[in-house]
């Protein structure tokens, strides 16, 4: 549910996602809240009560909107608002909503919505992280596109089986391709080795290494082997240095 519903389709046609509707992966739908208002200058915004800055959007068409998309099914949809008051997205609840048969994304614009709608419809407020945008469209497609890449299909098996894995809950390792010297800088010699064992052990230390580094915090409930314990030991009494 959006104001700019053309904003959306365009990066919802492109890429994963653009090939996951085609292949029927996922429906997704881009409603205009406007199409909806009863007003007959297609206002959908008015001046907050009390005086301030800027317009709200109104009850009325978001209500209707929502209404029209409820009475497709027999099931409420789960209804989501985007909102730098929601609680910050994760990648486990990112998975929880994928298996959600239906979700609604209502995508907020102008100074704000009146919070009566947002009491009668919402049942779940999101924010994509601690900064203001100007609506809710960006952190909808954000959104849409951390579920999408996780629905059956939609990934090539073998990179869904890896975003389910432990690496998850770790940082990425770096990455190299071609040419295997650039600006005078080498490409790791474990990565042209052929040696499959001492190339996964380096990318899972690479990975122990960054995440220390960088985001120790996701360490505390990351699923660590006793190999990787003995591991990030060996940083400590070494000192921390990168790569
Ligand atoms: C929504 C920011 C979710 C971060 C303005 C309107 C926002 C946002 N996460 N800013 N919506």
């Amino acid at each position: 549910m959006t104001l700019f519903p053309e904003m959306c389709e365009a990066v919802l046609s492109e890429s994963i996602i653009g090939r996951a509707r085609e292949k029927g992966c996922v429906d997704i739908r881009c409603v205009n809240i406007r199409d909806f208002t009863a007003d007959k200058h297609n206002r959908v915004d008015d001046a907050p009560y009390g005086g301030g800055m800027g317009m709200l959007m109104q009850t009325q068409p978001i209500y209707d909107c929502y209404r029209s998309l409820y009475a497709e099914t027999e099931e409420k949809p789960h209804l989501i608002y985007l909102s730098p008051q929601g609680k910050t997205l994760t990648q486990s609840r990112v998975k929880e909503l994928s298996a959600l048969p239906r979700v609604v994304l209502l995508c907020g614009h102008y100074e704000g919505v009146d919070e009566r709608v947002l009491e009668e419809i919402v049942d779940e407020e999101i924010s994509v992280g601690d900064y203001v945008l100007t609506g809710g469209e960006l952190p909808a497609l954000v959104l849409m596109d951390a579920i999408c890449r996780m629905l059956p299909g939609v990934l090539p098996n073998d990179e869904a089986k890896e975003l389910e894995s432990h690496y998850n809950s770790l940082l990425e390792y770096p990455q190299y391709t071609r040419p295997p010297v650039w600006h005078g800088r080498e490409v790791p010699e474990v990565l042209l080795s052929g040696h499959h064992g001492n190339i996964a052990r380096w990318r899972r230390e690479q990975s122990l290494l960054r995440t220390k580094l960088r985001r120790p915090e996701l360490l505390e409930t990351a699923e660590l082997t006793k190999q990787d314990k003995a591991f990030l030991e060996t940083l400590q009494t070494e000192g921390e240095s990168d790569g």
